[in-house]
């Protein structure tokens, strides 16, 4: 059992910040001391095993993205990090938990489909992870195997609106599993679009010629967000269950959700650094097939139309409760390339999860959001959201070990010859500068990033079971 100080820093909590050591013992922290503590009279630096200087920078609670995809099956191809590799790469950018999806596909059993997901990270990861359930097809035998889901510590599924004869559910399999999360507390989330409109709208756009990655964009237009997001809302509101919605883009479906929410209703959304950062017009909308690099869903959106900002307020007003990655990264060659000629080909997703703390950071620096509420919605609220409170997203003692030594006078430049530790072969985040730098990054008390070195193995991390969500009573 080792024995880690870190000294001289500010703590920063979702509720505050103030001078403190951290000690972590083995894998837990221990106590949260005033600066300079001794122990019976004796110097504590002296008497651990390793000291962190954390002198002039943020200790925070290690990151939570409760929201990746790694080694998803999408479009004929799979996404390109594994756990091995997206872990490490999350691990860099001061993230010490992922929540991945599992997934089930129509006509397989659950908990094969969780089996799967569990034989593909085992023993791989570098950090902690836990597991989303996927429920791609709502039939009876998955509505009987959803319950039993709580005791294997996955304590939220998620639905597709999207993705007709993939992973979509129409509104008669939505009530059903709806059903359960409400007898169950499992958490349902949501993937809001209006999936057979979308295909419908794409057709006819690849019909008239309309085939450059842009497009994506115009075909899962914001109508179709707000939309489903009001559907999944009152489906939610008649059955009584939770609803957290994901990768929220739209103005107008934020709106959906604070509504609900000024009702009393239980719902809560995520938005992605995408939602905040990039847009239609220069993104998608760029020469040639370079925009496919931006394919995701939901799409990004018309900077004109007002979007970016909208998530920015809202995650300042709590409309918006989280920031997770939706972490899906595809390489151009081989992979976006399918979509070549047909939008409708591109793999959807993009490499987000190691920059989300140093995004968010750029958050506080520009004054969109405060430094204690950027720990809130990276690591706090995940945390709390997902039953891993306690043990996550806080430093008090008890506490695991997961911490990251964050330096505001440090700079990062992302870019793919210079950061980047994805398994992909260009950055989405090219060219952006981040006035901060993530330092130190120790995970159940094993320093793993430290000094621009990568410290960890393979293997670290462990399978987290959770609990439900601190939001319901
Ligand atoms: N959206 C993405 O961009 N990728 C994976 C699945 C999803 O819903
Ligand atoms: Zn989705
Ligand atoms: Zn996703």
């Amino acid at each position: 059992m080792t024995t880690t100080l870190i000294t001289g820093g500010t703590v920063v909590s979702a509720t505050g910040r103030a001078p403190a050591d951290v000690l972590i013992d083995g894998e837990k922290i221990r106590a949260v001391l005033a600066p300079g503590s001794t122990l019976l009279g004796h110097d504590l630096t002296a008497s651990v095993d390793t000291v962190v200087d954390a002198t002039g920078k943020y200790v925070i609670p290690g990151g939570i993205d409760a929201h990746t995809h790694m080694e998803l099956p999408f479009g004929g191809t799979a996404a390109s990090d594994t756990f091995e590799t997206g872990t490490r790469a999350a691990a860099w950018g001061g993230t010490t938990t992922i929540i991945d999806f599992a997934v089930q596909k129509y006509g397989e059993r659950v908990q094969d489909g969780l089996a799967a997901w569990h034989a593909k990270a085992a023993g791989n990861c570098a950090i902690d992870y836990g597991f989303h359930q996927i429920i791609g097809g709502v039939d009876d035998d998955s509505l009987s195997a959803m319950r039993g889901l709580l005791d294997e510590g996955v304590s939220s599924f998620k639905l597709f609106m999207a993705y007709p004869g993939v992973f979509y559910s129409d509104d008669a399999q939505i009530l059903k599993a709806m059903q359960v999360s409400r007898d169950t507390g499992l958490l349902t989330m949501m993937h809001a679009e209006n999936g057979p409109a979308i295909d419908v709208l794409a057709q006819q756009l690849v019909d008239a010629g309309k085939t450059d990655p842009y497009y994506h964009g115009i075909a899962r237009a914001w109508q179709m967000e707000e939309e489903a997001t009001h559907r999944a809302i009152m489906l939610a509101d008649l059955t009584g269950a939770p609803l957290y919605v994901v990768h929220v883009s739209a103005k107008q479906a934020v709106e959906q959700l604070a509504g609900a929410r000024d009702r009393g209703q239980n719902v809560f959304g995520e938005t992605c650094p995408q939602y905040l950062y990039l847009s239609l017009e220069e993104q998608l909308g760029a020469p040639g097939f370079e925009g496919a690099k931006w394919v995701c869903s939901t799409p990004l959106r018309s900077r004109a139309e007002g979007h970016q900002n909208a998530m920015w307020q809202a995650l300042r007003t709590n409309d918006l409760q989280m920031v997770s990655t939706d972490h899906c990264p595809f390489c151009m060659k081989d992979q976006k390339e399918l979509g070549l000629g047909d939008f409708r080909k591109i793999p959807n997703g993009i490499g987000s999860v190691e920059h989300r703390m140093d995004l968010m950071y750029q958050g506080v620096v520009t004054g969109e959001i405060t430094l204690e509420r950027w720990v809130e919605l990276t690591s706090t609220t995940p945390a709390r959201m997902f039953g891993l409170y306690g043990t996550k997203g806080v430093i008090q003692p008890g506490a695991d070990g997961d911490v990251v030594v964050y330096d505001p006078n440090g700079h990062t430049s992302i870019g793919y010859d210079k950061t980047h530790h994805m398994n992909m072969d260009h950055s989405a985040w090219e060219g952006f500068e981040i006035d901060g730098h993530v330092d130190t990054v120790i995970a159940r008390g094993r320093v793993i990033v430290d000094g621009g070195r990568y410290l960890g193995s393979k293997g670290d991390g462990r399978y987290v079971k959770r609990g439900l969500s601190q939001y319901l009573i």
